[in-house]
Order: C-alpha cells, then sequence, then structure tokens
C-alpha cells in the first residue's frame, strides 16, 4: 500500500491565509493521485477555534478528498466515538487545535462530519486487497505529559496488518531544548513505522529500527532558515519500505543576512537593496523575503533612522519583505546605556547633572542663590517622609537663616 504523510496545513494562518489554503489542497490533491491513502498527524487548522470561513475551507477540501478514488477503505477503528467514513483519510490534531479534554477539537469536528477518520487514542485499520494497515494515533499533548500519556494507553501494533504510530510532538533528538521531549527510546515498540508533525521541516531518522519520518509543513509559518527548504508530502510504499518526498509549489522563502560596521542608515539601505534584489533575481512567485542585519550602526544614528516600514513597502509589489534589526545597535544608545549603568550622562555624574538642574529651576523661581543646593538635593532624594522633607524645604527656602 502507498501511505501518503501531509502534516502540518495550518488553515487560516493568517499572515498567509491563500497560502495555507491553497499549499494544503495541492499536497492533499497530489497525495490523492499518488497513494491509497493518507495521514495527518496534526495541525490541520492554525488556531484553536478556526474563523467560520476557515471551517468551510477545510469541509471544501475534505469534502472533495473523501469523494477521491482511493485504493484502500477503513475497515476498523476502535475510538470511543465511532468514525462516519470509509474514506482512509486518517488524522490526529496537533498543538494548535488542543483544547480542554474531552471537549470536541476542529478535527474531531471534521470526523463527526464524516470528512475524515480522527485516530486519537484510537487503533484505524485500512484494508487494500489482502493488505492491511493500521494507525494508532497519539494527538498532540503538552510536552511534559506525553511519556506519562504513553506508559497509560500502551499502543500496540496490530496483528495480521503493518502498523503505524502516528503522533504530534516535538522529538529531542531532533529538537534538544527541553528534557520533556519525547526521545526515540520512549516511543512505543513493534511498529513498522513512526510518523509525526509538529517540526516543520522536514526529517527522517531510525527508531527501534524503522522508520521514522516527518514531512515538515505545507505552508511557511516559523521563518526559520531551516524552512527555505521545498515544501511538500512523503509518500511511504509499505511493500518494499521505500518513501519519497514530493514537492508542492510552495511560495519562494529566503533568508538573507547583512554585516555593517559603523553604517550610515543611507549605506545599510543600499546594501539592502543589492541583497533584496540578489534574493528575489529568479524567483517566479511573489517570495517571502527576511533580511538579517547584524552590526553597528554610525555614530549619531538609530534604528528609526532606517525606516524599515518605508522599506518594506517599497518592495511590497515584489516581495514579502521582513526585517529583523534585533542585532543591530547604534553606538550612541549603548553608550548612553553603559553610562546610565555607572551613574552618569556623559562625564557628569547623575547626581551632579540633578543638582545642576535644580539649581536652574530654582533660579529661575528667583529663589536665594545663597540657599545650600548640595543639601536641598540630598533633602529631596532622601528616604524621609514627604511632610518631613516639605517641612525642611520651606525651613530653608523661606526662612531667613541668619
Ligand atoms: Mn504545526
Amino acid at each position: 500500500m502507498k501511505i501518503a504523510i501531509v502534516s502540518d496545513l495550518h488553515l487560516g494562518y493568517e499572515r498567509f491565509e491563500d497560502d495555507a489554503f491553497s499549499q494544503a489542497r495541492e499536497a492533499l490533491e497530489e497525495a490523492s493521485r499518488l497513494s491509497d491513502a493518507v495521514l495527518i498527524p496534526g495541525d490541520i487548522f492554525d488556531k484553536r477555534y478556526p474563523r467560520p470561513e476557515v471551517i468551510s475551507q477545510a469541509i471544501n477540501i475534505f469534502r472533495e478528498l473523501s469523494k477521491k478514488r482511493w485504493g484502500a477503505s477503513i475497515v476498523g477503528h476502535n475510538g470511543a466515538t465511532p468514525i462516519h467514513t470509509s474514506a482512509p483519510i486518517i488524522a490526529i490534531p496537533g498543538t494548535h487545535e488542543r483544547i480542554a479534554e474531552g471537549k470536541d477539537n476542529a478535527v474531531r469536528l471534521l470526523s463527526l462530519a464524516g470528512l475524515l477518520a480522527d485516530t486519537s487514542e484510537a487503533t484505524t485499520v485500512i484494508q487494500k486487497g489482502d493488505e492491511k494497515v493500521s494507525v494508532f494515533g497519539l494527538g498532540g499533548i503538552a510536552e511534559e505529559l506525553v511519556k506519562e500519556r504513553l506508559a497509560g494507553l500502551d499502543p500496540k501494533p496490530t496483528k495480521g496488518a503493518f502498523s503505524i504510530f502516528m503522533f504530534h510532538q516535538s522529538v529531542y533528538e531532533m529538537l534538544p531544548y527541553s528534557e520533556h521531549f519525547i526521545r526515540y527510546a520512549d516511543l512505543p515498540k513493534g511498529f513498522d513505522l513512526y510518523v509525526s508533525g509538529h517540526m516543520h521541516s522536514r526529517q527522517e531518522a531510525s527508531v527501534h529500527g524503522k522508520k521514522l519520518l516527518i514531512p515538515g509543513s505545507t505552508v511557511l509559518t516559523q521563518m526559520k532558515g531551516e524552512e527555505q527548504a521545498s515544501k511538500g508530502f512523503i509518500v511511504f510504499d509499505t511493500q518494499d519500505g521505500t518513501h519519497r518526498f514530493v514537492q508542492i509549489n510552495s511560495r519562494p522563502y529566503v533568508l538573507g543576512t547583512i554585516e555593517v560596521k559603523d553604517a550610515k542608515p543611507s549605506e545599510l539601505l543600499e546594501k539592502c537593496d543589492a541583497e533584496i534584489e540578489r534574493l528575489i533575481s529568479g524567483k517566479g512567485a511573489k517570495p517571502i523575503v527576511r533580511i538579517k542585519i547584524n552590526g553597528t550602526l554610525a555614530k549619531g544614528f538609530d534604528k528609526a533612522d532606517l525606516q524599515v516600514h518605508a522599506l518594506t513597502m517599497r518592495y511590497a509589489p515584489k516581495a514579502f519583505l521582513s526585517i529583523d534589526t534585533s542585532q543591530l545597535s547604534s553606538p550612541g544608545t549603548e553608550l548612553m546605556i553603559d553610562e546610565l549603568r555607572e551613574g552618569k550622562i556623559g562625564d557628569m555624574p547623575i547626581k551632579e547633572l540633578g543638582m545642576l538642574t535644580l539649581a536652574q529651576k530654582l533660579k529661575e523661581f528667583g529663589a536665594d542663590p545663597k540657599i545650600g543646593y548640595t543639601e536641598l538635593f540630598s533633602l529631596l532624594s532622601s528616604q524621609a517622609s514627604k511632610d518631613k522633607i516639605l517641612k525642611a524645604a520651606n525651613e530653608m527656602l523661606f526662612t531667613d537663616g541668619s
């Protein structure tokens, strides 16, 4: 049997909503052409509570998909909630669809409508001729709960069927950021294939001697460097254990970096123009371009002088431009922060500057220049109560000291 794995469609992703829709549709249509069944390991939707127009996008896609002539059909399902289709479109909710335990999430709704089969914490069996394939699914849950949940569920492969374990989590060996992330060794043993969503760039590994396949998302959502790779899905062949990646038409995404040292805004903008032109040349569709600027601006300039918004608008007809200036600093600002940390501005300590300001103000009010400004300043900046300070200041300013 040929099994397509299409993941992380993120329908309703606001920044590139049309892309999410058209790329999901293309991936699923192509998957139906090339395979006998399709698995969707989570994040069909981008939001927990998708807007009605996003739900209608999903209904349109999955209604058409269910009507295709599939090689395989569903012959068994042991979940607590029954399924209402025999079309082999098998899904789990991802972390983006996760809502309170026991409530019907958006993927469950599609399953209740008979548009796909939600196989959360259940096994669904499909058949083509004499061949059976089973899929156990675990929807995306909080990372710190996953090991305990798996221990409780204790998923087992199905006798007489090619058994697939489908989940939606971060895997530690691929993303070593948290001790809570599941490791290869934590995945249940005995399955013939492991598939996951959640990670948006394509990954492959070996788990308990079998393949772990992650197709990545069908739409760009994270703007990470690795997302420059092409988007698409995986087709796995249960007969010979091979798989291949099928690319879809996705909006190109390119990332550029500019290094500058003491640059004037005009020089930096020239560099940006050159880099953007280089990155977009030869890209057919209007690409997504992200430029990271690292380094420093010349003295006297700050980030506001770059007018990044104007630049983004100027390129709007040609590219979706995003400029990251978080690693760009202006020496003026840095110097000032350092000075403030040391308790001075310029060469003058902040306390003296304060005193000078106070003296100037008092002079403007016509106060007696013989008043002890130092004494008054330390009185005003003391921790004493307001009443006490007022009384003392009054005496000092309005009583003849002689
Ligand atoms: Mn996702």
